[in-house]
């Protein structure tokens, strides 16, 4: 509405002083017409061509917003060159058919996707999730946010998502075989070592990543890292698997140093019980602190005594069972139906499951609860409201792209051991990891600060992310 006002050269031309100044806040004088702020002409744009895809809205909205003053800084030459235009459209999308078969003979037909968004600094990189609510806009949600995180990262990798409506849950290992090799037989024409390499996400573990890397090799005849998160006895990298839950504690042990604050001693609340879960309570209890939560789709665990990692991996990694087993399993832990990990006193909040699943109500209860840290393990899992309040409230917010960055940079580090057909230690890889989590956290920390936005994560490490991909992409024409 605000735009629009400016549009109208009566109110420019005629309006008061102060009508002047309103609008100069948010517009600029371009060839003595006031032009609307070049973020929210490809807000607009951007609202207009994706209308369907609430997610992918949700997250150009937060980086673009946040991105407000470089883009200000450089307003002419990003403008010129449709920097901003450029970014939010995808490269290229992949749509296609999985057909595949059930154990009693029947055919199913999913739908593949791989999102190959921004190629600027390196070969497309990301997961394949593998979950029924996969859609179109989820992917590119996924895509989008995967630039500014593999940027972030420091190491040479594009941005790009992938997966399928299909559900792995229930499914027999054939069932699941036959679905991952359909799917393959088609990705496989659009991927490669040096051009796209996907990796897990939800639903896709290293059962899956198994299967996808024995298609592509037998259809495409070559032995290479085109996908990662792979077994050890084929390529894979030592600590991927604990990769981004590790990094989530190391970035976020960082974050709280530098505000005053130690780990140790601290109750989480965690959400999810998958790969990220896991691996996040794994490296707290390492840490000194106790988490007390893990949540799936139908329910949560509180259990006062500390998760037990050794049995949650024994319910979720092995058996693949519910929850419930978990708790049963535990002398005082309780097992609830539905929602609620948020209601949970605790230091720090650490969702791991997917997006949306910290809303603005569970940010009320965990600043009155006397949470001082929430860093996101999943992608997105905190609504643009439930942010804002969490850093009003000067709850410390360390934002998925920075803090799950992890597992990435983990694939990366793979990718560079496929490169050179080396294996390295456990613990060469793991230092690598934490020394990018704490750069990382220190990358956003400075940007922030740059722009006199001191402690707001979230701008700096859209800000610290965005600014390389944009030197990429200028530096590299119209393309
Ligand atoms: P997993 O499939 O291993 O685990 C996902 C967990 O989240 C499960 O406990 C699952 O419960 C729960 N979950 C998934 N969808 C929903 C939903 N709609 N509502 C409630 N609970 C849900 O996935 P990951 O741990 O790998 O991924 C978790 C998050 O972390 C995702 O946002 C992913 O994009 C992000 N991420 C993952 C990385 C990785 O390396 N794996 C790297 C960076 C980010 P249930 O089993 O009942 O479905
Ligand atoms: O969201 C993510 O960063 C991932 N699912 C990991 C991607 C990867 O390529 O390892």
């Amino acid at each position: 509405m605000h735009a629009k006002r400016c549009y109208n050269r009566g109110v420019v031309e005629n309006g008061t002083a102060l009508e002047r100044r309103f609008c100069r806040r948010q517009e600029i004088f371009c060839k003595g017409v006031i032009q609307m702020a070049y973020v929210d002409e490809v807000l607009e744009q951007v609202r207009k061509k994706n209308a369907a895809e609430p997610e992918f809205l949700q997250a150009v909205d937060e980086v673009l917003n946040s991105l407000r003053p470089v883009i200000e800084a450089n307003e002419e030459k990003y403008r010129s060159q449709a920097l901003l235009e450029r970014l939010c459209e995808p490269e290229r999308q992949i749509k296609f058919r999985v057909p595949w078969i059930d154990d009693q003979g029947k055919v199913h037909v999913n739908i593949g996707y791989r999102v190959q968004f921004n190629s600027a600094i390196g070969p497309y990189k990301g997961g394949l999730r593998l979950h029924p609510s996969v859609n179109l806009g989820i992917i590119k949600f996924l895509g989008f946010e995967q630039i500014f995180k593999n940027s972030l990262t420091g190491l040479p990798i594009g941005g790009g998502k992938g997966g399928s409506d299909f559900d792995p849950k229930g499914k027999s290992d054939r069932e699941v075989m036959n679905f991952c090799q359909s799917f393959m037989t088609e990705l496989c024409k659009y991927i490669g070592a040096d051009a796209d390499v996907p990796a897990g996400d939800i639903g896709t573990g290293a059962r899956e990543i198994g299967y996808m890397f024995g298609q592509y090799k037998r259809i495409r005849g070559v032995y290479e890292g085109v996908l990662t998160g792979k077994g050890l006895s084929y390529g894979g990298s030592l600590a991927r698997t604990e990769a981004t839950g590790y990094g989530l504690l190391y970035l976020t042990e960082e974050m709280l140093k530098c505000n005053g604050h130690e780990l140790e001693g601290k109750t989480i609340a965690v959400s999810g019980a998958g790969n990220v879960a896991i691996y996040a309570c794994e490296k707290a209890i390492q840490l000194g602190a106790k988490p007390v939560t893990v949540s799936d789709s139908t329910g949560w665990v509180y259990d006062p005594d500390g998760i037990d990692v050794n049995l949650l991996k024994e319910v979720k990694e092995v058996r693949r069972a519910r929850l419930t087993e978990y708790a049963r399993a535990r002398a005082n832990a309780q097992y609830h139906e539905g929602r609620g990990v948020w209601s949970v006193r605790c230091d720090i909040a650490l969702p791991c499951a997917t997006q949306n699943e910290l809303l603005l109500d569970d940010a009320k209860m965990l600043a009155a609860n006397g949470c001082i840290a929430v860093a996101e393990g999943a992608n997105m899992p905190t609504t643009l409201e439930a942010t804002r309040y969490l850093q009003a409230n000067h709850v410390l917010f360390a934002p998925g792209k920075a803090s799950n960055a992890g597992g990435v940079a983990t694939s990366a580090l793979e990718m560079s051991q496929n490169s050179e057909r080396l294996s390295w230690s456990f613990e060469r890889v793991d230092s690598r990891l934490q020394n990018i989590m704490v750069n990382i956290f220190h990358n956003a920390d400075e940007a922030a600060r740059k722009y006199g936005l001191e402690g707001d994560y979230v701008a700096g490490a859209n800000i610290a992310g965005f600014e390389k991909v944009a030197d990429a992409m200028l530096a590299q024409g119209i393309c």
